[in-house]
């Protein structure tokens, strides 16, 4: 490093060496310094509409390549970004939050200053419940040691971090001849060699173990682990919807999503029947256990995560997650014969002939199942968006982003950008509520000004379909926009309005054609239509009144 670097390019040189190269977010004066130096940098700013969806598109690409950030002025933008952070956090994604501030010299004497809610450290506040780690970087003679603090903090723990750049200190020098730290972590070796004896003893001895995978392995890069380990042993896997699309769904040991009710019966009767499930990275969210539906026991199965590994009723601390994956790698786990295994129903093909059929939620999904293919990454929003995408059988192994946990509405369209600049080589295929889509929709005005080309579906239910089923009333009507004229606003992309299967199929294969910019599918759907999953969850919950 080149010494004595000011603080701003040390952050800079530091999320570069990181593997970020796109910063999302809206400048303030605050914070103006900063995006100078971010200007003669090699990374590149990308500015949102709005700064939730500067946060959603930054969590979507750490979900895609190991780290995001996002760039913001104090308190005006960065309190917009609460609610993203605390969706990053829920749902692990190490997302770092840079937030422009008063100078130090100016906080002298507390003045009014514009932008300040109650006290200076009031934004630092609340960012301190939302992230593992958070700075205030107000001396300059710490700054380099607080920026390698927090940046470990997020690459470790896999959540969000926040950074404070006080203006003044921006271009300040930091210390000479600062060596980046290196940490390493690692697990206390004789528990890892006593976790890994009885969890491959009970392995072993299990007549019908199943892998239940998680969206953690997705997180720590050890999908190849899984795949390994599941070919070594002939074991089947299933995945939570939030670890969906962890390993290939083609795969021949895949049997699809796991979630309780909202799973399929015959996935959930394997995973519950069995004597040994070993749980890898796995959230227990509501979400992921269908509410409250599945039945896992805590004496058959061996559970695993960044935070926390227990083998039946035993708690084992110290252990690294990755140390205990490649541990049963190389531990001696006895190869099975194949097991008869359930494996997703290829959906029913779609076809166009119906013609003047109306597209419903379930053609809608089997069309954009055959539309699947390697390029394509599926960012679904909160709804049926998401029900559905669970369905689908996804090629690419990162295939689905969607906040299963958390559930916030609007980040799809934003997640759509965010993941397209981590990754140029895919191509979005975002799936929308005309709820969420009235939140965040209007960053396709980013997509358009940096050259995306997202295919955008709006499951356009006229109102807030999810809730509908819940409980229903005149708070859950929207009011009916013209979505599919939105490129005549924005200058930018193909608008389609679709009321048949012919007009899907033909959207759907214009889209594909037109790759200069995005295309925007406004599907007309029955406002009480529904996918299946949900059709599931809420007939067994109905079961249970
Ligand atoms: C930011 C936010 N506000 C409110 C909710 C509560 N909520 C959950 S689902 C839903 C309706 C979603 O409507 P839409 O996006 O149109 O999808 P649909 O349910 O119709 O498929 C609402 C309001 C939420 N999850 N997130
Ligand atoms: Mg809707």
């Amino acid at each position: 490093m080149k010494n004595a670097a000011s603080i701003g390019e040390y952050l800079i040189q530091r999320l570069h060496a990181h593997g970020v190269r796109h910063v999302f977010g809206i400048p303030g004066d605050y914070v103006l310094g900063f995006y100078e130096q971010l200007l003669r940098s090699p990374l590149r700013i990308i500015n949102t509409c709005d700064e939730q969806g500067a946060g959603f598109a930054a969590d979507a690409y750490a979900r895609v390549r190991g780290l995001g950030a996002v760039c913001v002025t104090y308190c005006v933008g960065g309190l917009k970004v609460a609610n993203s952070t605390a969706e990053a956090f829920a749902e692990k994604s190490p997302v770092v939050v840079i937030s422009g501030a008063p100078g130090m010299k100016e906080r002298e004497k507390n003045p009014l200053l514009h932008h300040k809610v109650r006290e200076f450290d009031t934004q630092k506040k609340v960012f301190e419940q939302l992230t593992i780690a958070s700075t205030v970087l107000g001396d300059p003679q710490t700054a380099f040691q607080e920026i390698d603090r927090v940046l470990h903090a997020a690459l470790r723990y896999k959540r969000p971090v926040y950074i404070e750049l006080p203006r003044d200190v921006v271009c300040m020098a930091g210390i000479s001849h600062h060596k980046p730290s290196e940490f390493r972590e690692e697990s206390d070796k004789q528990t890892l060699r006593e976790a890994l004896t009885e969890a491959v003893a009970m392995i072993n001895s299990a007549s019908k173990p199943v892998f239940l995978a998680g969206v953690e392995l997705h997180r720590f890069g050890l999908q190849n682990a899984l795949l390994k380990l599941a070919e070594k042993t002939n074991i089947p896997v299933a995945a939570t919807i939030l670890g969906k699309s962890v390993i290939g769904e083609q795969h021949p040991f895949y049997m699809g999503v796991y979630g309780g009710a909202i799973g399929r019966d015959d996935v959930r009767r394997y995973v519950e029947g069995s004597d040994c499930v070993i749980m890898l990275g796995v959230f227990m969210t509501d979400v992921n256990l269908g509410i409250y539906t599945a039945q896992l026991d805590p004496a058959r199965s061996i559970y695993a995560t960044s935070e926390k590994l227990s083998i039946r009723y035993h708690t084992f601390e110290n252990v690294r997650f990755t140390d205990f994956i490649r541990g049963l790698l190389k531990a001696r786990l006895q190869r099975r014969a194949p097991e008869k295994i359930p494996h997703p129903q290829p959906l029913a093909t779609f076809r166009a002939a119906r013609g003047k059929d109306k597209v419903t939620v379930k053609s809608l999904f089997q069309r954009l199942n055959a539309f699947l293919t390697e390029k394509i990454v599926v960012a679904a929003d909160v709804g049926d968006a998401l029900f559905g995408a669970a369905e689908l059988s996804v090629h690419h192994r990162t295939g689905v982003l969607g906040p299963a946990y958390y559930a916030s509405m609007g980040f799809a369209v934003p997640a759509g950008i965010g993941a397209q600049l981590a990754n140029p080589k895919v191509r979005p295929l975002v799936l929308v509520g005309d709820g969420a889509f009235q939140m965040t929709g209007m960053e396709l005005a980013t997509a358009a000004r940096y050259k995306l080309n997202p295919i955008v579906v709006v499951l356009n239910n006229r109102g807030y379909g999810t809730e509908r089923h819940i409980h229903d009333g005149p708070y859950n009507d929207l009011w009916p926009w013209n979505y599919h004229r939105l490129p005549e606003i924005l200058g930018a992309g193909r608008g389609f309005e679709i009321e048949t299967e012919e007009q899907l199929d033909q959207a759907l294969r214009a889209a594909e054609r037109y790759t200069e910019g995005f295309s925007l599918l406004d599907v007309r759907l029955e406002p009480l239509d529904r996918s299946p999953a949900m059709q599931r969850l809420t007939e067994r919950l109905a079961r249970r009144l």
